[in-house]
């Protein structure tokens, strides 16, 4: 190590050769950029032995979604005059291609959807997510790579955190496997890190649930704790958008994302009443991440103006059963929702459980869930009797499509039916290959 400036102090500790114990280590751990989307093979790691691996791939691209057209028009930002009918908006986004072969992979360029797939992982497994950098259809001089940021993950190995100024971004037309052991149950989110202001208002963020040990099949928990058990659980994931901004993406134009105005309040990517339709593949609720990105729908269908918008908002239960809200927010602005009349029991709080060590159990109950930007909240709620229900959020602008009469914006109803009339709702992991 004679060419080492620190070599006089101690050879075996030199920043070089600690740099490049570093490279080998995180290496080691299975880091892999390369073209194509097969992930590489497991490097073994004392002391963990996951119950299963888990191969997840997205694909990271731009897109076209639709807001409702009932709303206000602002030109020339909403409805965007590029925008192939029956869409208006211009969004960046992940698409769901496990299982795809890599022609069909590209096939998804210019089909990002918001939100994100939702990821439901069981804790004590291994999970690969291979992220594949499309590129942008609408925007051919655009080069920003794309990274997963799995927000909350506690002990994420910095190469695989997604943050572009600490580790590595994907570039166009390649792919990179990240690598997760999640042990810790809970509701989580993630979103594209590069650019993050703009990526993540653009519609690269969503849901990811750690699902606990004591899941058995029959039972679900959102802890290891069989105070946790519910029936059902549905995904509530907040964010708006800002129409300008889309529209100055799409039309190469600069944005200053400080001056932040948002046209439409979003659960799960849509705006009121779009969040109760229901989704098309299937009549489960809740089976919205494993819809079929290949799919095609009828011309004029709510299918095709919502297929990049796949999650429906809808909340069905029967009466009696205890339902699970997965709540996160990951738009720029503070949300409190509400279900007048139903009270929520707040149990979780950012993937952890409200029960101190000593065993306190410091859940609440309340009809309003405070939730700022990166903050998550698992609520249960006992269905109530048969009936419609509403929740929304307090603030009533984010309660209207840009400003427009009538409501819009961040609202969904819960429908309550007589006891066992839905048939029981499954423990749904994320099912990857879809085809
Ligand atoms: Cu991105």
């Amino acid at each position: 190590m004679t060419d080492d400036i620190t070599s006089g102090i101690n050879p075996l500790l030199s920043r070089r050769n600690f740099l490049r114990a570093g490279v080998l280590g995180a290496a080691g751990a299975g880091v892999a950029v390369y073209a194509g989307h097969q992930a590489p093979t497991a490097v073994a790691a004392p002391g963990f032995t996951p119950t299963k691996t888990v191969n997840v791939h997205l694909a990271a691209t731009d897109g076209w979604v639709s807001m409702p057209d009932s709303a206000p028009a602002m030109p020339p930002y909403w409805p965007d005059n590029d925008a192939p009918a029956p869409y208006n908006m211009y969004v960046f986004g992940f698409r769901n291609v496990t299982g795809l072969s890599d022609a069909q992979v590209i096939t998804q360029k210019g089909r990002a959807q918001i939100s994100a797939p939702v990821l439901a992982f069981d804790e004590g497994s291994e999970v690969k997510v291979s992220l594949t950098n499309l590129g942008m259809a609408q925007r051919p001089d655009l080069v920003d790579g794309h990274t997963m940021h799995w927000h909350g993950f506690n002990n994420a190995l910095p190469i695989f955190d997604g943050v572009p100024e600490m580790s590595a971004s994907v570039p166009i037309g390649k792919t990179m496997v990240y690598y997760y052991r999640p042990t810790d149950p809970g509701t989580y989110m993630y979103h594209c890190h590069f650019e993050d202001v703009e990526h993540v208002q653009m519609g690269m963020t969503g849901l990811v649930y750690v699902r606990p040990k004591l899941n058995n099949g029959t039972n679900k928990y959102v802890f290891n704790d069989p105070a946790t058990r519910y029936d059902r659980e549905f995904p509530v994931f907040l964010t708006e958008s800002q129409p300008e901004g889309h529209y100055r993406d799409a039309h190469i134009q600069i944005t200053d994302w400080a001056a932040y105005n948002s046209g439409f309040g979003l659960m799960n990517g849509r705006a009121w009443p779009d969040t109760i339709v229901k989704n098309t593949q299937t009549s489960d609720t809740n089976l919205g991440p494993n819809f079929d990105p290949l799919a095609t729908y009828p011309a004029g269908s709510d299918g095709e103006r919502l297929q990049f918008q796949p999650q429906t908002s809808l909340i069905e239960a029967n009466a009696g059963e205890t339902v699970l809200l997965r709540m996160a927010n990951l738009g720029s602005l503070r949300h409190t929702l509400t279900m007048d009349g139903v009270p929520m029991k707040v149990i979780g709080a950012d993937a952890d459980q409200l029960k101190g060590a000593d065993g306190n159990d410091n859940s609440y109950v309340s009809n309003s869930i405070d939730i700022g930007p990166g903050e998550s909240r698992d609520v249960l709620f006992t269905a109530p009797e048969p009936g419609t229900y509403k929740l929304y959020d307090r603030d009533f602008s984010n309660l209207s499509n840009q400003g427009g009469g009538g409501y819009g914006g961040m609202m969904t109803n819960i429908v309550v039916s007589a006891p066992n009339t839905l048939p029981a709702q499954p423990v749904q992991p994320f099912t990857p290959g879809v085809r």
